[in-house]
């Protein structure tokens, strides 16, 4: 594909966030507590002890953040549903008012000319429901079917795009493992990997209350953080290896999605500290779904050691990283992230959720916003999304992370992803040099 060449007719470019990094209005209108309310209190727990209470006061400000999206030419938002604003106890009551603003608020970007792909769970459980077990309970995968019902009676009219989950491993290992996000618990391996098989129940339940209330036209999948990697060269030998570290990775989440269970590798593996399945769980957990979602920063480089084995090779000090010290200079990840779950498991239709890049204090000079860094990083991504389709990889759409600086979990306010500058002090947005550069994308569709 030449550098001018336009990406297919009916390629969905958008823009993503979420809702307990922008919406701020933390008790507004009967909202419940999060864990992540109640974990950025925790001392130590977020940077600069930061909290989400105004984040963006996107709750506020929406109809404003969808006149600068139009005017951006975005036609596609990937937004995320606060759970504790509609059931505000996790499994009780419904707050009436919470469905009524993200009516408003789907009303608003229909008004703009911007449809709706909305994840129905990013990451802000009911912190009710943390205080009996949360995730480590199967009664909240069932209390997020009930959610998930819910939202899509209520919004079947107005929503045809849905994504059960964001990202399996952030709001499990991360959190309930390495203590790293909220609830900020370190479990055992048994408990873990319970855990991540009632995440991956949740999405089950998430995809029959799509296909059953959805109605005409719904469409649902996952948003997965797949364990990514890149080869260090692109030979058969490199490749396979790639191949084989990613499928091992792999195996419990996405793995076990698509082959409709656990490998017996994987449960020999856990030995005593398996998860616990009951009959029919697979059912649910592997129902098909209309599309994959993926979200790709990174990924570590993998070769064929000396037995075929795959080795990842290590980042030297000098190697190239935004401001995340996770988020190394790896742009082939875009390639790589949605070759290997072709390859895997045979999938048909991907959508990039996220992509995107962290960095510190971007100044708006005089009116404007010099992130030349976003930019070249924006297009060194764009090209290897133009290789991945003109290799006959299935990518249907792209998201970019994020459309505004937000509250970035724990690394607080500090980081910024957005293509769009906020002063958190004035809540005046200004748009990057990124997003006048990727507005002509979308426009031209094509890498200019
Ligand atoms: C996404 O996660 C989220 O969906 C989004 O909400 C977030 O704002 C965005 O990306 C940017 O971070 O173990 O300390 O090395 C990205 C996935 C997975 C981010 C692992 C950082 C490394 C944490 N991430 N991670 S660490």
């Amino acid at each position: 594909m030449s550098s001018t060449q336009s990406f297919p007719s009916t390629f969905t470019w958008g823009v993503a966030a979420a809702a307990a990094q922008i919406e701020g209005g933390a008790t507004a209108d009967g909202k419940g507590e999060s864990i992540w309310d109640r974990f950025a209190r925790t001392p130590g727990a977020v940077h600069g002890g930061d909290t989400l209470d105004v984040a963006c006061d996107h709750y506020h400000r929406y109809e404003e953040d969808f006149a600068l999206m139009a005017k951006l030419g975005v036609k596609n938002y990937r937004l995320s549903i606060a759970w504790p604003r509609i059931v505000p106890d996790g499994d009780g009551q419904v707050n009436l008012a919470g469905l009524e603003f993200y009516e408003r608020l789907i009303d608003s970007m229909a008004a703009n000319g911007i449809t709706p792909w909305v994840t129905l769970f990013h990451w802000d459980l009911p912190q009710a429901l943390e205080d009996r077990g949360g995730w480590r309970t199967r009664a909240t995968a069932e209390a997020f079917g009930r959610y998930a019902e819910i939202v899509v009676k209520a919004l079947a009219g107005k929503v045809k795009n849905w994504i059960t989950l964001n990202e399996i491993r952030c709001f499990t290992q991360l959190a309930y493992g390495f203590g790293l996000k909220a609830p900020g618990a370190k479990v055992d391996d048994a408990t873990l990997n319970q855990i991540y098989h009632n995440a991956l129940l949740a999405h089950g339940y998430g995809v029959r209350a799509v296909r059953t209330y959805g109605g005409e036209g719904a469409r649902v999948g996952i948003t997965d953080n797949s364990d990514v990697c890149i080869p260090v060269t692109e030979t058969p030998a490199d490749i396979a290896a790639a191949q084989a570290w990613y499928e091992r990775k792999n195996e419990h989440l996405l793995g076990a999605i698509c082959n409709g269970g656990y490998s017996e590798a994987y449960l020999k593996r856990c030995g005593d500290a398996a998860p616990k399945v009951a009959l029919g769980d697979f059912d649910l957990i592997s129902a098909p779904t209309d599309f994959l979602g993926l979200n790709l920063y990174t990924g570590p480089f993998v070769r064929a050691g000396q037995d075929g084995a795959p080795e990842e090779v290590s980042l030297p000090a000098a190697y190239p990283k935004a401001d995340s010290p996770w988020l190394h200079w790896a742009p082939q990840v875009i390639y790589w992230g949605t070759r290997l779950p072709r390859d895997a498991y045979g999938v048909k239709s991907i959508y990039i959720t996220e992509n995107g890049c962290g960095y510190n204090d971007e100044p708006v000079v005089a009116g404007e916003c010099n992130d030349l860094h976003r930019r070249e990083f924006l297009r060194a991504h764009l090209r290897e999304l133009e290789r991945a389709i003109k290799d006959g990889v299935p990518v249907n759409g792209y998201f970019l992370w994020s459309f505004i600086d937000n509250f970035e979990w724990e690394d607080g306010y500090e980081r910024r992803f957005g293509i769009v500058h906020v002063d958190f002090e004035t809540q005046v947005r200004t748009p990057k040099l990124s997003a006048l550069y990727y507005a002509k994308v979308m426009a031209e569709n094509r890498v200019v």
